[in-house]
């Protein structure tokens, strides 16, 4: 065992060895099956500080994990996070709080909600805020309870979920949180799998009979549930006899998010808000293979139940807010500026030891505002438009061909920290390379066939991102183009093969091609766009005005600061044009410093 192991207690061994055996560990994507062990043989070679995101959401230390509860209250936006104090890996996890005027610059508070009482004494995991009708925000969460802790060697570990309010409502930095006594709120009752039971979501009150109802998830077998419980006070919860929506074969359904959204327009709508005009998103975080799905459908409410629209799959092969390394994600409704935002979590996908070495790990990634898009199929997404404000010194190049075995360089800053915005124009489509539809549900295992460097017809073509001069490090963001039997096909990758030299990551460990299709038609508009955000360890894409977002971590060991390059590529067959490209450098914002 691990020196860390010894460090923390019987009690949070057990628990974490109970995490690592039945819910998998909290490696996004990364199944750390030793997760607290140290292998000393192992090379440290990703560790430098300045692989450190400087922009996007973190602590200065220490591991974080699924954002939680944000809200804004009194001028502030909140975001509270589960976060370990003690290490860089998961454990002895904490609601760590953090406040901001601006969702870009943040001031960390002390931690809101820790485990200390009967009902949450042995862990405080996920949950969510709720504005009641007066104003007051109520956050509920998961809370670890033991039914049996005499025997350490047999503990029976159970999820309830808890509440929990301000002590201070005058107060805009909501510091203090009481736990009231009469906790848990929502027990284990019958018929329910008491470690498959977490996560509560924002609730949603009904004027017609005046409850409010909640979402937590569950699982029974490999049928992945939506628990629905009904209150009138917001303290005494009843579960309804059916779930709000359940579907086989997805296992246990994590971080379940439940809201609606506007038919028309990008103003986004509170989440009691429903009837015409208005369609729900479910969305799942997926415990089986750490990847999130949503399905936009309606909400009865006189039935009570969510029925998915079927213009997208129901499961793992569904719609995903992000096809790269993004999980445990949340939305709330902002009212300032009327408009909903979802937070998601960027896992490390180094070592372990690399983590603990480095001394933080996981990152939240950019907020992202959310709506749906006109085809009311999906749902596009833009980081918060205050991101804005970190940029600096730009550089632009306009109307700019690009040949088959191209790479461009576009000079004149650095890089390593800025924001990419490229329109592409693809006037042919003949040398498009036929679509093979075994990968319809596939696009990662077609990307991973299908990299940067293979050469294709029209594409790939797109941005080495945290590059060398030399190309000998680079992360590939882009596009390329199939023919179907009756349209053109358009995939969007991240390729991060070739983004380290450092041997831990480069002989055996995690560095997964991550791709999206984009639905586009290029026989109606020629014109493809790409936004990414670089952020030293993070590379956050948006392709098509963020029809398709990839985000991933990587670990340059070459690429780093001023030394990190950028290109524009062509690997296909044919001439593309860079209709425009502008790139700014991005300023450090105040990040949670002193935390
Ligand atoms: N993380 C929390 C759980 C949740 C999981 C524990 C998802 O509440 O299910 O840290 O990443």
């Amino acid at each position: 065992m691990g020196i860390t192991y010894r460090k923390i207690g019987k009690w949070m061994v057990m628990l974490v060895l109970l995490w690592i055996s039945c819910e998998k560990t909290e490696g996004s994507h990364v199944v750390h099956m030793r997760l607290q062990e140290t292998d000393s043989n192992v090379t440290l070679a990703v560790t430098s500080p300045a692989l450190k995101a400087a922009y996007h959401f973190r602590p200065p230390n220490n591991w974080i994990n699924d954002p939680n509860g944000p809200l804004y209250y009194k001028g502030y936006y909140h975001l509270f996070y589960q976060y370990n104090p003690k290490d860089a890996v998961w454990g002895n996890i904490v609601w760590a709080h953090s406040v901001s005027k601006d969702l870009i610059n943040w001031i960390a508070l002390k931690p809101a909600i820790e485990p200390s009482k009967p009902f949450d004494q042995y862990g405080c995991w996920s949950g969510s805020a709720t504005i009641l009708l007066d104003g007051t925000p109520a956050i509920l969460y998961t809370g670890i309870i033991a039914k049996n802790d005499t025997d350490p060697n047999n503990i029976l570990w159970t999820q309830v979920q808890n509440v929990a309010y301000p002590k201070n409502l005058s107060d805009p930095f909501l510091e203090e949180w009481d736990k009231p006594d009469y906790n848990p709120v929502i027990p284990i009752g019958p018929g329910v799998n008491g470690t498959a039971f977490r996560d509560p979501t924002t609730a949603w009150y009904s004027p017609e009979d005046k409850h409010w109802r909640v979402v937590v998830g569950s699982k029974w077998d490999l049928k992945g549930q939506a628990l629905l419980y009904r209150s009138k006070d917001f303290k005494k919860w009843v579960k309804a006899s059916h779930t709000l929506h359940a579907t086989r074969g997805t296992g246990m359904w994590e971080c379940p998010d439940f809201y609606p959204v506007s038919v028309k327009g990008l103003l986004g709508l509170d989440t009691s808000v429903k009837g015409k005009g208005v369609k729900h998103v479910l969305k799942v975080s997926l415990d089986l293979d750490r990847y999130e799905y949503y399905t936009i459908g309606t909400y009865d409410i006189t039935r009570d139940r969510y029925t998915p629209d079927g213009t997208s799959k129901d499961n793992k092969h569904g719609l995903r807010y992000d096809y790269g390394n993004f999980y445990a994600s949340k939305t709330f409704y902002d009212p300032e500026k009327k408009r909903r935002i979802l937070w998601g979590w960027a896992n490390e996908t180094d070592t372990v030891p690399e983590d603990k070495n480095k001394r933080w790990a996981g990152v939240q990634l950019i907020p992202r505002t959310v709506w749906l898009d006109p085809s009311g199929k999906q749902l596009l997404q833009w980081p918060v438009e205050e991101l804005n404000s970190l940029r600096g010194k730009q550089v632009s190049v306009t109307s700019k061909k690009v040949k088959p075995g191209d790479h461009l360089e576009v000079g004149g800053i650095q890089t390593a920290q800025a924001d990419v915005e490229v329109t592409f124009d693809v006037s042919s489509l003949s040398n498009a390379e036929p679509f093979d539809p075994k990968y319809m549900y596939d696009a990662q295992a077609f990307c991973k066939i299908k990299g940067a460097d293979v050469k294709g017809g029209v594409g790939p073509f797109g941005l080495y991102v945290l590059a060398t001069a030399d190309l000998q490090e680079k992360t590939a963001v882009f596009f390329r183009v199939f023919k179907s039997e009756d349209k053109h096909v358009v995939l969007m990758c991240n390729d991060p093969t070739q983004s380290t030299l450092a041997p831990s990551l480069a002989e055996n460990k995690y560095k997964p091609t991550f791709a999206g299709y984009v639905d586009v038609d290029l026989t109606k508009s020629s014109s493809i766009s790409l936004k990414t955000l670089l952020d030293h360890s993070v590379v956050e894409s948006f392709g098509a005005g963020g029809k398709t977002v990839i985000s991933s971590r990587v670990y340059p060991t070459l690429a780093q600061g001023d030394n990190a390059r950028l290109f524009i590529f062509n690997n296909g067959a044919v001439d593309i044009k860079v209709t425009k490209l502008d790139a700014w450098e991005l300023k450090k914002p105040l990040m949670n410093i002193g935390a």
